[in-house]
């Protein structure tokens, strides 16, 4: 069901809806106008840009990416861990009252808003990476865990029910439920259960998010690596229950310019998942990338942007910069995006001026919240 719209300096282009048929105006406007500014660039996204970077924490209107660029990323990530066990804070120190606000802020100065969760294992207690055999299974209607999953279902959607702009609408939402699920290391990755009980639950989850009235969703499914199209789609709860279509991977060998093994590995998956996309008239993205502490000093130009290359992605995301972190096993220091001072700093700006990387100036010109 596309129709073809025109747009100022772009090709007609194919224009989708979003699988919630009840969907806000806003969420409506938000995707088709990420549709249209897909075809000419992507915007760059950085998790918890706002709350703390290298060596600092909470300090109002700071930002790694701005100190370097002099502007903010055009999406921010932020994470719902926590809110399950009505924890006032997230998994990672963020309060939640301080995430509301730089939600409404970042959405007001133009930039997107994209929310993942690493909620607990319901079956156990115990954090999102405890794979107790069984787990997804008990979380669905019937299971041992239902009623509670449930409730933190309750919590999760509260907390997004207060994400409003200033006239009092639902903030649009690129919602990435259940992240990484072609990994192993999840409570709800597949190695813990079936296709169907994956379809199952998401399905349910979707559902019961709808009907608290939440159709400022749009719905990002998202693997890690994968091999193939049937291994990208073995899980996928199908077009009428996504809209974006996406991966996460991370480089993680030592900075070889030669060791061109991470820009094929996004390729290859990128032509699988372009490929479904434009199928089933569906968005794609790198919703989480990043090579911890970037020792290579080119690493944006020579190595991003060519694992993007010519596909046409609606927005590529970089994890957190937490600085040193004394909690990983060993310690060591944890960012995925450069600060003033950090060896690739100097690409990362050529990378910023780039025609087809849009951070929040670009997209607040691209208006696009606006119909
Ligand atoms: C991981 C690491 C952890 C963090 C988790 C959730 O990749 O950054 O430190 O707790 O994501 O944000």
């Amino acid at each position: 069901m596309a129709f073809l719209q025109g747009c100022a300096g772009i090709a007609q282009t194919t224009i989708n809806p979003l699988c919630d048929k009840n969907a806000t105006e806003e969420a409506i406007t938000l995707y088709y106008n990420l549709q249209k500014t897909a075809q000419s660039g992507f915007l760059f996204g950085h998790q918890d840009d706002l709350a703390y970077g290298v060596n600092w924490r909470y300090e109002p209107g700071r930002s790694d990416v701005k100190d370097v660029t002099g502007d903010y990323p055009g999406v921010y990530g932020w994470d719902l861990g926590g809110l399950e066990k009505k924890s006032d804070k997230n998994l990672d120190g963020i309060p939640f009252d301080k995430m509301r606000q730089f939600i409404i802020d970042g959405k007001k100065r133009g930039g997107i808003i994209t929310l993942s969760w690493h909620l607990d294992n319901p079956l156990t207690g115990k954090n999102a990476w405890d794979t107790t055999p069984k787990s997804m299974e008990s979380v669905l209607p019937g299971g041992a865990s239902h009623e509670k999953y449930k409730s933190w279902l309750d919590e999760a959607a509260k907390f997004m029910l207060t994400l409003k702009d200033d006239k009092g609408k639902l903030i649009p939402i690129l919602y990435r439920p259940f992240h990484e699920l072609t990994g192993d290391w999840f409570w709800w990755c597949k190695n813990n259960g079936s296709p169907e009980q994956f379809k199952a639950l998401w399905k349910f989850t979707v559902d019961y998010y709808r009907m608290k009235g939440l159709h400022n969703l749009i719905y990002v499914y998202n693997t890690s690596d994968f091999v193939s199209r049937a291994d990208f789609l073995e899980y996928y709860p199908g077009a009428d229950y996504a809209d974006v279509l996406s991966f996460d991977t991370y480089e993680y060998s030592p900075p070889k310019p030669e060791d061109t093994s991470f820009i094929q590995k996004c390729q290859k998956q990128f032509a699988i998942i372009d490929d479904i996309a434009k199928e089933q008239h569906k968005l794609i993205a790198l919703a989480e990338t990043g090579l911890e502490q970037i020792p290579y000093e080119k690493w944006w130009t020579d190595t991003l942007v060519k694992a993007i290359g010519q596909y046409k992605i609606s927005y590529v995301l970089v994890w957190r910069n937490h600085g040193w972190n004394e909690w990983m096993n060993p310690p060591h220091m944890h960012y995925y995006a450069p600060y003033k001072g950090q060896v690739s700093e100097e690409d990362f700006v050529d990378f910023y001026n780039l025609p087809n990387t849009f951070f929040e100036k670009d997209a607040k010109a691209l208006s696009l919240y606006k119909k």
